[in-house]
């Protein structure tokens, strides 16, 4: 059996929850690493900055590296916020003490604001510290103070790499966001520079820093090799960076759930998706709502921003020998016509997350209205220029309706076949409600 490595975060606790040993500790949580800690200094910390710091006495750091260290496995460990010279001299013999491999985060300031080590201490870890150390991640302002250089370009980027890489630490990692959004490895034995490109995310950045080395320390121990690492941990931020959450009045931490709730979203949505498709393609009434264009029944993620986040029937549900015949898989992405409409209509409300369209009739309006559900509609004659049909007329049919409805009906245009739409909050609601009209439309024939 595989063992679960145990992965150490020495750093600062960050009290808003976005940064340091908690950033840390869920990082490790979401890539299934056991993550431990020792505690470095106490920051009373929200969004908006640091407000103040308490530093842990040396001897209770290494104490609690102790701890974890004489009962657990543990070869790789990251190095956060460490105050002051005599924190960093601590951790020094500890890692030599037990052999650790650390990833160095020579972290100086807060993301939210605030000064989080003294000046000296900088000098202590590049002295003391990099020297045993596996990689060091500093962004720009840290690589400049750690070499000397001000960082412009990329050239400059791989002078100060070099510089830093003489203080004996294996890899440097200078970490983009700055001017550049990817980052520069260099491995200093092998003299080798590696980029591993990325491009600027809009979200939140609290703890994206502490993120990065604490992924990075996560991938090594999983046994990566330090680039394959290093890209991981780029697009582990990034998903983070992306997923951020707009807690608090300053800068959004990062969500390093976010990726593993997407994956578990997606699935959810499939198996609902395939049930829904089950029944559709099992009712032999439904070739009666199959319009001249194929029907399609799509679901979205709770958090859906684009097409992508809509799974749908790839090749549409069509009309064969008299059956209903499923085209194709359920994909992410597979239909924009009707991701469309539940984009549309996700802007008013969260929690309809699925929709189908079936073939017009006056007929279908009447059954849908002895149904009992909530009606509303659009005229393509008044859509504006300049404009997506989905878009406008999905909106317009809510505000003129007040909520978002069941059915969204138009009746059509030129070229355009008229259409109406079944909106829920998933896709088996949608499918039952779509059976429902099929067998009363069957009924109805078979009784006249
Ligand atoms: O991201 C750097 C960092 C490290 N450690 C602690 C922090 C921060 C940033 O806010 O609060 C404790």
């Amino acid at each position: 059996m595989n063992k679960t490595p145990v992965v150490l975060t020495i750093a600062g606790s960050d009290s808003g929850g976005g940064a340091g040993v908690e950033a840390d500790v869920k990082t490790f949580a979401a890539l299934g690493v056991h993550g431990t800690c020792a505690i470095t200094s106490v920051t009373s910390q929200n969004t908006t900055g640091v407000l103040s710091s308490y530093d842990i006495p040396p001897d209770v750091v290494a104490d609690q590296i102790d701890a974890v260290c004489i009962d657990m496995d543990i070869e790789y460990a990251k190095t956060g916020m460490l105050a002051s010279p005599d924190i960093v001299l601590a951790v020094a013999e500890c890692i030599k003490k037990y052999n650790l491999l650390p990833v160095v985060d020579p972290v100086m300031a807060a993301e939210a604001g605030g000064e989080l080590l003294t000046k000296d201490a900088l000098s202590f870890i590049s002295d003391e510290l990099l020297p045993l150390s596996k990689v060091v991640t500093p962004n720009i302002y840290e690589t400049s103070a750690l070499s000397g250089i001000s960082i412009k370009n990329n050239n400059d980027a791989r002078n100060a790499a070099t510089i830093i890489g003489e203080t004996g630490v294996r890899t440097v990692i200078i970490t983009g966001g700055h001017f550049d959004a990817s980052d520069l490895v260099y491995e200093t034995e092998k003299e080798k520079f590696t980029v591993i490109s990325g491009e600027f995310i809009k979200g939140g950045t609290h703890g994206s820093g502490c993120t990065y080395s604490a992924a990075l320390a996560a991938y090594l121990a999983q046994g990566f090799t330090i680039v394959d690492a290093a890209r991981r941990a780029k697009r582990f931020v990034e998903h983070a960076i992306e997923g951020s959450v707009p807690v608090g009045t300053g800068v959004p931490p990062v969500n390093q759930m976010s990726h593993i709730r997407r994956n578990a979203a997606c699935y959810h949505v499939l198996q609902d998706m395939e049930m829904a498709v089950e029944m559709i393609k099992n009712c032999i009434s439904f070739p009666y709502l199959i319009p001249e264009v194929g029907s399609n029944i799509a679901m979205a993620i709770p958090q859906a921003v684009n097409v992508e986040d809509v799974a749908a029937v790839a090749g549409r549900i069509v009309k064969l020998k008299n059956t209903p015949a499923v085209v194709g898989c359920v994909e992410f992405g597979a239909s924009s016509h009707v991701a469309r409409i539940i984009l549309a209509a996700m802007q008013s409300d969260t929690f309809v997350r699925a929709a189908m369209n079936v073939r017009y009739s006056k007929k279908v309006i009447r059954i849908i209205g002895e149904m009992g559900l909530k009606v509303s509609y659009f005229d393509r004659a008044e859509e504006p220029a300049h404009t997506s049909t989905m878009d406008w007329g999905v909106t317009h049919a809510i505000e003129i309706h007040g909520s978002v409805p069941d059915v969204i009906y138009d009746e059509g245009g030129v070229g355009k076949e008229p259409m109406v739409r079944i909106l829920g909050k998933n896709a088996t609601e949608v499918a039952g409600i779509a059976m429902d009209i099929a067998n009363r439309f069957a009924s109805s024939r078979s009784t006249h």
